[in-house]
């Protein structure tokens, strides 16, 4: 009887407060799913590796040989892809990709057959697998400095192939064991890392953002005419001035002008007045200015970053995975006002083990971003429930 009250109470303050069903949090606070018994789970991304149109997950495992000190067997280090079926992921692997010490994965149709591919950068020389190929052969790209790191994939010339990068290096696969590779130089020593590729301002050229060892962000603005990219060649170069070292870097439009924006968080630091989320707004009609400061930033937490249209209300959102804690935070864009500024006025907030790496994707085709996070042990999943509460879906 008082539940029933309840509920009643309930749905009528819906009705009469309406925009408040917005409100409901757009992911449930318990995992929808879990993938454990993956060995030591490293990186994480989400693409569409069978090309089913439907998200698999790619995953880098390690395994560590049992005893007191910290070793791994590299024969036994895998790229494992679950692919989706029936809606979930499941033990064991439908692909295991033999790579010694994987670190992180990018997808992309390299030879342009229509099916996608993957590139894995280990600690070691860059491995090619394709599609057509069902993932069975490794290509390796010889090494050359700068390999490992963060991967990307991207479309960087007007060719429009895929290419990648892995920190400065941009590498071209050109069929068989046949590989091109050029560097984007920091402006004064190779140090660029962790790219990051965006239209910035917007002229359908695609432009590139790096972390280097010092506190700045590197604005790389396309087109890239050689492979041996300078910042002198370029029509425009551009740094930005962070606060201290950037860990994680994200390009996204936060307040809602149409203009993409830059994101950097601080790389993790024990002392929280370090930690912080930098934000530069993009200027009007386009650009950054040279050495430009944040224009605003949430203060006291860092972390992963992902700028997505989470309860897909046509306005980025922000999620950032606290470094050094349990927890991620998402923080939504709300019109005609300005972003968040510190932890408390996240919208919401997920308990999860360790922040190793999380992805967004949207799983189930409803059109809305799900969560995928690995927090080094278990891979969860948390399906977006959209922008009005579950009990209201259901019927
Ligand atoms: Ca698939
Ligand atoms: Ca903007
Ligand atoms: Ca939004
Ligand atoms: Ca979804």
């Amino acid at each position: 009887m008082r539940y029933e009250r309840m509920a009643w109470l309930s749905a009528l303050i819906g009705v009469a407060v309406g925009v408040s069903l917005a409100h409901a949090d757009c992911f449930p606070k318990a995992p929808s799913a879990t993938l454990p018994g993956v060995p030591l789970p490293l990186s994480l991304s989400v693409g569409d590796v069978n090309g089913d149109g439907k998200p698999d997950l790619i995953v880098s495992s390690w395994v560590r040989v049992p005893g007191p000190t910290e070793k791994y067997d590299d024969s036994k280090s895998r790229v494992l892809l679950f692919y989706q079926k029936d809606g979930a992921y499941k033990m064991p692997a439908d692909r295991e990709l033999a790579v010694k010490n994987p670190m992180t994965t990018a997808a992309g149709d390299f030879d342009r057959d229509g099916k996608p591919d993957l590139v894995v950068s280990p600690y070691g020389p860059v491995m090619l697998f394709l599609g057509k190929e069902d993932f069975k052969t490794g290509h390796e790209c010889p090494d050359i400095n700068g390999g490992g790191g963060q991967m990307l994939a991207a479309k960087l010339d007007k060719e429009g192939v895929f290419d990648f990068l892995s920190g400065p290096v941009w590498r071209k696969w050109l069929g068989a064991d046949d590989w091109h590779h050029g560097y984007f130089y920091g402006p004064t020593e190779n140090d660029n890392r962790a790219p990051v590729v965006a239209d910035l301002d917007m002229d359908g050229q695609p432009d590139l953002l790096f972390q280097s060892k010092t506190p700045t962000v590197r604005l790389y603005y396309g087109p890239f005419l050689n492979m041996l990219v300078h910042t002198q060649d370029l029509g425009k170069f551009v740094t930005l001035n962070a606060p201290g070292p950037v860990g994680w870097l994200a390009v996204g439009d936060l307040n809602g002008d149409g203009r993409p924006d830059v994101i950097a968080s601080a790389s993790w630091d024990t002392d929280v007045t370090k930690r912080k989320v930098s934000i530069w707004l993009q200027d009007s009609p386009v650009g950054f200015a040279d050495k430009a400061k944040p224009t605003t930033g949430i203060e006291g937490l860092c972390g992963q970053i992902v700028v997505a249209d989470v309860n897909k209300d046509g306005l980025d959102d922000l999620i950032v995975a606290e470094a050094g804690d349990t927890k991620v935070h998402l923080f939504l864009q709300k019109k005609d006002k300005p972003f968040a500024t510190s932890i408390k006025e996240a919208d919401e907030t997920l308990s999860i083990g360790a922040n190793h790496m999380f992805c967004l994707s949207d799983l189930n085709g409803d059109g809305y971003l799900d969560l995928v996070h690995n927090d080094g042990t278990t891979i969860r999943i948390f399906m977006n429930q959209g922008a009005a509460p579950k009990e209201q879906k259901a019927n």
